[in-house]
């Protein structure tokens, strides 16, 4: 894969591109990695990369000169890439567009600043228009290396072990299960006991409860979506059980004392 950010600003990413896992993708040449200055191709006196809205109003547009140029130029460098444009009002990014991407040869990424960009970049010099959530930033900058990030763990040779992207939260709908590590006892809180076992399949089996049960109670929305597995439904099936259990003794108990709860 072979990035190239399109920015005002883009000293912001040297400590990015120099730590961790995203500084080894580049060492091992699984990808590589710039960010051009936009500002370069402004080819006026003062290099100016903004302008006043038409029909007026506060702020300032990218203008579309530089921009345009900046784009051109990148898409020379990296026959076939696509252009991402950093927006509030793109789709919002999540791990299957991340997977999407993580198949392409190459990204570039425009970032605005300001109220944004001139609207005849978007139509004909950008393929997606992506928002990383429903807030608003300072620029796309940010939005930019979250991207890079996210698609980057999914290239093939990017992470030391080498499935250990497939593991991850998300690779099968759900949150990831609960971790430990040394101490055994901290602050009075056990590991539980099945990790500590050496049984594999139980660990497993632990692991897969752990998982259903984090997402179920922290994130159920991404159990609407998936599709449940036949262990899945069965563990769920004997958690609904338990629960109606609890919950018929209650009323049982509430019912002889007569009570209205
Ligand atoms: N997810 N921002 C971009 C300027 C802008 C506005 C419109 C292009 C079109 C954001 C987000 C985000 C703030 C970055 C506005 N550029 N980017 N910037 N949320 O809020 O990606």
């Amino acid at each position: 894969m072979h990035y190239i950010v399109l920015t005002i600003f883009p000293q912001m990413f040297n400590p990015f591109w120099t730590h961790g896992i995203i500084r080894r993708a580049i060492e091992n040449k699984i990808i590589s990695a710039s960010a051009a200055d936009i500002r370069e191709y402004a080819h006026d006196r003062h290099q100016v990369t903004d302008d006043r809205p038409y029909g007026g109003g506060s702020g300032m547009v990218m203008k579309p000169e530089p921009l345009a140029a900046a784009i051109r130029a990148a898409s020379q460098e990296i026959p076939g890439a696509k252009t991402v444009l950093l927006t509030p009002q793109g789709k919002v990014f999540n791990q299957n567009l991340a997977r999407e991407l993580a198949t392409l040869n190459g990204l570039i990424l425009v970032c605005g600043r300001y109220e944004g960009v001139d609207e005849r970049i978007c139509h004909d010099l950008i393929d997606y228009e992506i928002s990383i959530g429903d807030y608003v930033l300072t620029g796309g900058e940010v939005a930019g290396m979250i991207i890079i990030d996210a698609v980057t763990r999914l290239i093939p040779g990017a992470l030391g072990g080498e499935d250990a992207a497939e593991k991850d939260s998300f690779s099968n709908g759900m949150l990831e299960h609960a971790h430990y590590t040394r101490p055994r006892i901290f602050e009075g809180k056990k590991v539980p006991e099945v990790l500590l076992s050496g049984h594999h399949l139980e660990i497993e089996s632990w692991r897969l409860k752990s998982a259903l049960m984090r997402t179920l109670l922290k994130r159920p929305d991404l159990l609407l979506q998936k599709d449940l597995d036949r262990q899945e439904v069965k563990t769920l099936n004997r958690w609904r059980y338990d629960i109606e259990e609890i919950l018929n003794s209650h009323y049982k108990k509430a019912g002889e004392n007569g009570e209205k709860k």
